[in-house]
């Protein structure tokens, strides 16, 4: 099997690309009528050219510096560049643009063609191969090899074709198994075919798609769409599955055309994820020489989308030629982007190219500037180490935690990378592992103690509020805690604080395992005994002093044990007796029952309704009285007039 690699033309206008990948390939880029007439390519144009061991997908770009956003559309996700200098003009503006451009998209491998080399003489193609090594030196094209050609002659056609094998060859392998990559393709072209429907086209960044697959359709309003891969086409043929490195045409179902831009991007479900706000590393370009200053209205241009924006330096007001700086951009419209990945500013009249740099953070919030703690946590997502990157992304994750699958986009962490890497991570207790219902989420060991701190700090609260309750309602110690997020999330940080014996308690009742109840078991049982009694006795209780008898030795705490009943909302304290909660509320809603449109009742009365005794129903009278149940009106009680 061929290695399947992306080759990217580059350089000045009319210097011959167009020209040079017909000789290459067979195959004319240049399909618009509008470029057949004018002689110039307008948008990028696509061919394949086989070179034995590798299969290059060709993108062949415009020139043009008006078309330089075409370019960068082409320029995305290529493996292998190939400089055009046309001999009788030598380096011109978009020569050196073009190479930025590549540069700062992080290309790594090229060759330069020295085009036209019919039209001078051995002297000028000297001369002119050293200005082209002078613009390259300071680039990854310094020790590329430059080849003299002419699609006229055919002079060069097989060295460069050699060249760019050696080229090819030195395009690293990816380490891991690249098949387990999550798919990923940047819209560049959508067109429709009769009879087909929708097709859009692009070059595979990573990963596999096959035919019946679903995929997430991300578009720039921000939302994202199941689409299902219908069928697939490499240059126009049909073929079951496209990998990494080809050129695709993926026919999608049921999608009408004109809604499907260049800029979109196609990926594996849940893969990406989109923002208007990134955090990026930040490089103005030394070439093209001009200074990228604070809230400077920019246009972006990552994978194949271009949108405008503001750039906000966070630790400095101006970036100079050659120099860097942390930011963010703040975007008009959505992208979807991946940790580490390479984009390029221009202004925002799309005149210059100003720099670029590296994403950092692909969904990101507003950082504030020069603020000291956020941005050392920025610095760490730059690590070369994927532990302190995995570290940084976790803890931005704030208390939404994040799962393994987030890694690739927050950190550049491949999923053949993750397991380990969360192994130690949790191992090390960097990390902590909840288990939510139906899933797992990690949580940056620091946002843990944190959350893990309100809860424990709130129970102690309550339990200074009330210290006689021996454990709070779970619900309402969660309901006090300063904290907007997942209610699963805080659940499942509770049940690890009662697994690690900081908590006491189950799924509804809670407390801190350091508090000190007012109650001992003995006296805990005795409680439940009094408590029972009060219930089977209804309206007619028993009191306190009738359970010294029982309670023998602790007949002391007898006091202690009927407040802690009723700080539990077991016990209602009436006069020098108590009623069952559940008795109490029966109370209340008998008398009101009877009470609601009649002229009043007596004690006797009331005391028949409760089939109780005097002794209990004056006391209870009274209680109605003061809870604001009823009121008197000579010996006649009724409704109080707030019921
Ligand atoms: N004599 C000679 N002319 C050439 C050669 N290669 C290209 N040309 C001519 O140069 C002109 C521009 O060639 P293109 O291939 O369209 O140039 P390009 O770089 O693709 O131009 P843009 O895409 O518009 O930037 C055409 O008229 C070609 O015929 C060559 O090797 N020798
Ligand atoms: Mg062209």
């Amino acid at each position: 099997m061929p290695r399947d690699l992306i080759l990217g033309t580059a350089g000045h206008i009319d210097h011959g690309k167009t020209s040079l990948v017909k000789a290459l390939t067979g195959t004319d880029c240049d399909r618009l009528p509008d470029e057949k007439r004018r002689g110039i390519t307008i948008d990028i144009g696509f061919a394949q050219l086989d070179l034995g061991e590798f299969r290059l997908g060709v993108v062949d770009v415009p020139g043009h510096e008006r078309f330089v956003k075409n370019m960068l559309a082409g320029a995305t996700g290529i493996d292998v560049a190939l400089l055009v200098v046309a001999a009788d003009d030598s380096v011109m503006p978009q020569t050196r643009e073009h190479l930025e451009i590549l540069k700062l998209l992080g290309v790594r491998q090229g060759v330069i063609a020295l085009t036209k080399a019919d039209l001078v003489d051995d002297t000028t193609r000297e001369v002119v191969a050293l200005e082209i090594r002078e613009t390259v030196a300071d680039s990854f094209l310094r020790d590329a090899s430059i080849v003299a050609v002419s699609v006229l002659t055919g002079l060069g056609i097989d060295t460069l074709k050699a060249e760019l094998a050696l080229a090819a060859a030195r395009v690293p392998h990816r380490e891991a198994d690249a098949s387990a990559d999550p798919f990923r393709l940047a819209i560049d072209r959508a067109f429709v075919i009769q009879g087909h429907g929708t097709v859009v086209t692009g070059s595979v960044a990573s990963g596999v798609s096959r035919v019946g697959d679903e995929l997430d359709w991300h578009k720039e309003d921000g939302t994202v769409e199941t689409i299902r891969v219908r069928s697939l086409t490499n240059h126009g043929v049909p073929v079951e599955e496209v990998h990494r490195g080809q050129r695709a045409g993926v026919n999608l179902a049921g999608v009408p055309h004109d809604s499907v831009r260049r800029g979109q991007e196609l990926c594996t479900q849940g893969f990406l994820a989109p923002s208007r706000v990134l955090t990026v590393h930040l490089s103005a370009s030394r070439e093209l020489g001009r200074a990228i200053k604070h809230r400077l209205p920019i246009r972006l241009h990552v994978g194949t989308a271009e949108v405008l924006g503001t750039v906000s330096l966070l630790d400095c007001d101006h970036v100079e030629p050659g120099e860097w700086s942390l930011a963010q951009l703040f975007l008009e419209a959505a992208v979807t982007t991946v940790w580490g990945q390479a984009f390029v500013l221009r202004d925002s009249s799309a005149e210059h190219t100003l720099g670029g740099g590296r994403v950092l953070q692909a969904v990101a919030t507003k950082i504030r500037r020069r603020h000291t703690e956020t941005l050392e946590r920025v610095e760490q997502l730059q690590s070369e180490s994927l532990e302190a990157r995995v570290k940084a992304a976790a803890w931005f994750a704030e208390f939404a935690g994040f799962t393994p699958g987030d890694l690739g986009r927050a950190a550049g962490v491949s999923p053949s990378e993750a397991g380990e890497l969360l192994a130690i991570l949790r191992a090390t207790g960097k990390v902590v592992e909840l288990a939510l219902p139906g899933r797992a989420v990690l949580l940056d060991a620091e946002r843990n103690a944190e959350l893990e701190g309100r809860i424990l700090d709130v129970l102690a609260l309550m339990h200074a509020e009330n210290s006689l309750a021996t454990t709070h309602d779970r619900a309402k110690v969660l309901a006090r805690l300063e904290y907007v997020g997942d209610e699963a999330l805080l659940q499942a940080v509770t049940d690890r604080l009662i697994r690690g014996k900081r908590l006491t308690g189950d799924s509804r009742r809670v407390a801190r395992a350091d508090f000190k109840p007012k109650l001992s078991v003995n006296q805990r049982k005795l409680k439940d005994k009094i408590v029972e009694a009060h219930t089977v006795a209804g309206f007619a209780p028993p009191e306190p002093k009738d359970f010294v008898n029982l309670a023998a030795g602790n007949a002391g705490a007898l006091g202690d044990i009927f407040a802690v009943a009723v700080a539990e909302g077991l016990l209602v304290k009436i006069a020098d007796f108590y009623l069952s909660v559940e008795a109490e509320a029966e109370m209340r809603r008998r008398v009101t029952e009877h009470l609601r449109g009649s002229a009043g009742a007596t004690v006797a009365e009331i005391r028949d309704l409760l089939g109780t005794t005097r002794k209990f129903a004056i006391p209870i009278c009274e209680y109605l009285d003061r809870t604001g149940v009823t009121q008197r009106a000579g010996d006649l009680r009724v409704l109080a007039a707030t019921v």
